[in-house]
């Protein structure tokens, strides 16, 4: 049998690449790592504890309606992160506040995470693929005082690791810690996650193109250009592309890793920035993007390079192979 590679083993392996590789960043990333595996036991089983399945009966701050398992998740990622006292605060789609660890040991954290701890939960009851998608930045404030708005404002550039947790036929872990982007499969026979995708590259171009034409009589005039461009035989394949949307970001983005094509969340006249949330979703998936060679904008500019302004702000996002997303650009012009 070929030796595998453990996640555990590939962060000691790679330590010297981690920023600031004192044992602190690997700490935070198996505390990701533990959570995911709690995660998977429970979204595997969703269908039979019905205590996870369904609606909390409440609101979150982006007004979506909160299902029990986006509680679940938040509350898991929240304390697996706090345990490991590397992190001063978080940032979360499910929280209204920041969450700031004002405890003596939370001072002391050299991080800051921002997280959606379940995105597309809305597919949750029809045993759709669903993810977890983190961000992590090293903070700006000084250390020893509670972590600051400013420490979650950073630009997506400023990233020191981002990822995804996608729980699917098998579960993934995929992240960058700035030197590529490598995937994990998980074993849960043994509870190890092993290296199965290394160093993950974007393909170049693709032919499958991924957005909501639901929404299309809202897109702009150039947005349905390009969709119409996608469906024919004028794109360099010579024939109209294929149309996939599931539905969820993380589904979506991760067969556009590994097929090509470009995923799209565009700006329209009943959601002006898109859907989006720029900080716990776009600009972790930015990162991976660009650390495996693909690009990633609102349409103007690299989504790593926006300037955040609040926590849960949204921004349009087209991101996937890099010649797609050019073309894109070029016709949003
Ligand atoms: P729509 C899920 O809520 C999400 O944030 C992404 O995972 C997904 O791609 C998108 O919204 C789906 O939104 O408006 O097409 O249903």
């Amino acid at each position: 049998m070929n030796r595998l590679t453990t996640l555990g083993e590939f962060i000691v392996k790679k330590q010297a690449d981690f920023p600031y590789a004192k044992g602190e960043f690997s700490s935070l990333l198996s505390a990701i790592r533990l959570a995911a595996k709690i995660m998977n036991s429970q979204i595997n089983k969703a269908g039979l504890v019905d205590d996870i399945l369904g609606s909390a009966g409440q609101e979150n701050i982006q007004g979506e309606e909160q299902k029990k398992l986006d509680i679940y998740a938040n509350e898991l990622f929240v304390n697996a992160l706090k345990a490991r006292n590397q992190v001063c605060g978080i940032a979360s789609e499910e929280e209204e506040k920041l969450i700031i660890f004002e405890n003596e040991a939370g001072i002391q954290g050299k991080y800051v995470v921002l997280i959606d701890p379940i995105d597309g939960s809305s597919n949750i009851e029809v045993n759709v693929s669903i993810g977890t998608i983190f961000s992590i930045y090293r903070r700006i404030s000084p250390e020893g005082t509670p972590a600051v708005r400013e420490d979650f404002l950073q630009p997506g550039r400023q990233q020191v690791a981002a990822g995804y947790i996608i729980y699917g036929s098998s579960t993934m872990l995929v992240f960058t810690s700035g030197n590529g982007v490598n995937g994990f499969t998980y074993d849960p026979s043994i509870g190890v996650f092993f290296l199965s995708h290394p160093n993950m590259q974007m393909p170049k171009s693709g032919n499958i193109y991924s957005v909501n034409e639901g929404n299309y009589r809202y897109f702009s005039r150039q947005v349905k250009s390009f969709i119409e461009y996608c469906k024919s035989d004028i794109n360099p394949s010579g024939r109209p592309f294929t149309g996939r949307y599931i539905g969820s970001m993380i589904a979506d983005l991760h067969r556009t890793f590994l097929k090509g094509g470009i995923y799209m969340y565009p700006d329209s006249s009943v959601a002006p920035d898109g859907k989006l949330r720029l900080l716990y979703e776009c600009n972790p998936i930015a990162f991976l993007i660009e650390q495996a060679g693909g690009r990633a904008s609102d349409g103007k500019t690299l989504i790593l390079d926006l300037e955040p302004s609040e926590i849960h702000q949204r921004t349009p996002f087209y991101g996937g192979s890099e010649e797609l997303v050019l073309k894109l650009e070029a016709m949003l012009q």
